[in-house]
């Protein structure tokens, strides 16, 4: 199993010659497949692990509410404007159960939200481009959320309890958001000819950042092979793009619309698209903080933590009386 995740992800995992016993006992229950908990021993590369892909994520579901959000005032109904609302404070939800999973591993959520906020941490690549009109709303719905569901429904039986957890209400609210973007592109793809062509164009525009969303391939991933041997993750990223276009090309199809690649074609042998791989370049130049809107994204994060500063004050203001109240009362 061992040699075979080593193999398949290019790289290299401790041998169980070179771990302790405690190391290697750890390693027998993510085998048989028990779960983490906060109490239990853990060595510490798996935690510093969890508090990354933990906090990141986080980050991304809260960063992932400004592309949207962005949108809700010029929603073209009422009805629309009402489950895009719906949408986007879903996320907020899922940035908060995912901080609160976080911080079982020992971190605070101030703490995370700093190095966010520093640009210390990273986000979801995806959230580095911009929304440019309502088709993206559709577009964003359909293959952002759509490719978030095909990384985060595995990760339910990952074997870090709060995170598995917590990713199982996440999969159920992201799986409305899939088909709320959908309903979008069909009502686009459907309609004038100028809003066929607005739903194509944002295809075009979202479809290799989507790809990119699942990390760099299985030979560039760093963090792959550890992160498989501990089932923090439990496919390789290529695996689960694989997944993706597999599903996602036919839904264009029944659109009417056209993935912008044309190498991606059925391939019968392997029972699965062949594809255009990304512009890496590109991918590793947005994750190191210049795509096209990292700037404004964080300028927004670090004003809305600025203005938010008398909420929390005013918070821990009440909490403290209350708390000294009851203390005299006792
Ligand atoms: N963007 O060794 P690798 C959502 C980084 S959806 C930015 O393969 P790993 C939402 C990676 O961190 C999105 N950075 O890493 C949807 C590492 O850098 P560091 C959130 C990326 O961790 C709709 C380096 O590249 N979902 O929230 O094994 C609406 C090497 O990569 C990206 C999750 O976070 C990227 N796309 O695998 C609202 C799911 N890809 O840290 C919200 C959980 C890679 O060494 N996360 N990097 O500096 C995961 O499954 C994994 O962390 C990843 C990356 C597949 C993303």
């Amino acid at each position: 199993m061992y040699a075979q995740m080593v193999k398949s992800t290019g790289q290299g995992v401790k041998d169980p010659s070179e771990m302790t016993d405690q190391e290697r006992a750890f390693q027998e229950r993510i085998d048989r497949g028990d779960r983490i908990e906060p109490k239990d021993w853990m060595p510490e590369h798996y935690r510093k692990t969890l508090i990354r892909q933990i906090g990141q994520h986080a980050h991304s579901e809260i960063v992932g509410q400004l592309p949207e959000g962005n949108w809700i005032t010029r929603a073209p109904t009422l009805e629309r404007k009402a489950i895009l609302l719906a949408k986007v404070q879903d996320e907020a939800g899922h940035g908060l159960y995912l901080y609160c999973a976080a911080e079982t591993l020992g971190v605070s959520r101030d703490q995370l939200t700093e190095d966010l906020l520093s640009g210390k941490m990273k986000y979801s690549s995806i959230f580095n481009y911009p929304t440019l009109n309502w088709a993206d709303m559709g577009a964003v719905g359909w293959l952002v959320d759509g490719a978030a569901i095909m990384n985060q429904v595995p990760l339910q039986r990952t074997s870090y309890g709060p995170y598995a957890r917590a990713m199982v209400r996440i999969c159920k609210e992201e799986s409305f958001h899939q088909r709320q973007g959908y309903d979008i592109m069909m009502k686009m793809a459907k309609g004038t000819p100028a809003q066929k062509n607005m739903a194509q164009d944002a295809l075009n525009r979202t479809w290799f950042p989507a790809l990119m969303m699942f990390g760099p391939s299985d030979a560039e991933s760093v963090h792959s092979a550890q992160s498989m041997a501990w089932k923090i993750k439990m496919n390789s990223n290529d695996e689960l793009r694989q997944k993706f276009v597999n599903e996602t090309v036919p839904q264009a199809e029944f659109l009417g619309l056209t993935v912008p690649d044309p190498d991606c074609k059925w391939n019968e042998e392997k029972g699965g698209y062949d594809f255009s791989e990304p512009d890496w370049s590109e991918f590793f130049d947005v994750i190191k903080g210049n795509g096209p809107c990292n700037t404004e994204r964080l300028a927004a994060r670090n004003k809305a933590w600025d203005d938010g500063k008398w909420v929390r004050d005013g918070l821990m203001a009440h909490a403290e009386k209350k708390e000294a109240r009851r203390v005299a009362a006792e």
